[in-house]
């Protein structure tokens, strides 16, 4: 199956922790895509450092819980300590959408919603996805019309290195 991935961080060496991710695909060759890092700033708790953001694409064997658990490792690989909702982090791996055979799997289930239920409203996710997936769709809609409708204080926000 096909899986988009937000990573973020904005604590400790953000480049490196975002690094770590992509370097752990690669290295069981499951990446497909990734896109270039953005700085970002905070969304939902403001009062926090500014964020680096990437989107990747894998492809991996796992079935999505379990892709679910390899992304919750590599977040408490990286001493990542639950606090606050929204809070600072120094890694979040956030699974946005799960395709198989093109198809986009739905599912209300509290412990992995698909797609992710927030990412049609951030430019943070659909930019840098937008970058390795220009016509990648969310709930049937092109991302493209998604960053379209943002505010454009939201794209502008989001800044490529
Ligand atoms: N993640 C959050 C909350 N706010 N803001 C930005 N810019 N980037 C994030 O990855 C982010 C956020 C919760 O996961
Ligand atoms: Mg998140
Ligand atoms: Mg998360």
């Amino acid at each position: 199956m096909e899986a988009v991935l937000s990573i973020g961080s904005n604590m400790a060496d953000r480049q490196a922790l975002l690094d770590g991710v992509i370097e752990h695909f690669a290295e069981a060759e499951q990446l497909r895509a990734a896109s270039r890092t953005y700085a970002t700033p905070p969304w939902g708790v403001t009062d926090q450092e500014d964020f680096l953001n990437a989107t990747l694409l894998v492809e991996v064997p796992d079935e999505p819980l379990e892709l679910l658990r390899r992304c919750q490792a590599l977040e408490n690989a990286a001493h990542r300590v639950r606090e606050r909702r929204w809070g600072p982090r120094t890694l979040d791996v956030d699974i946005i959408q799960i395709r198989r055979d093109g198809h986009e799997l739905l599912s209300e289930d509290p412990t992995l919603t698909l797609p992710h239920p927030w990412a049609h409203a951030r430019a943070f996710v659909l930019i840098p996805w937008a970058e390795i997936e220009p016509e990648a769709q969310l709930r049937g809609q092109p991302i493209a019309e998604l960053i379209a409708a943002l505010p454009d204080d939201d794209v502008q926000a989001v800044t490529p290195p």
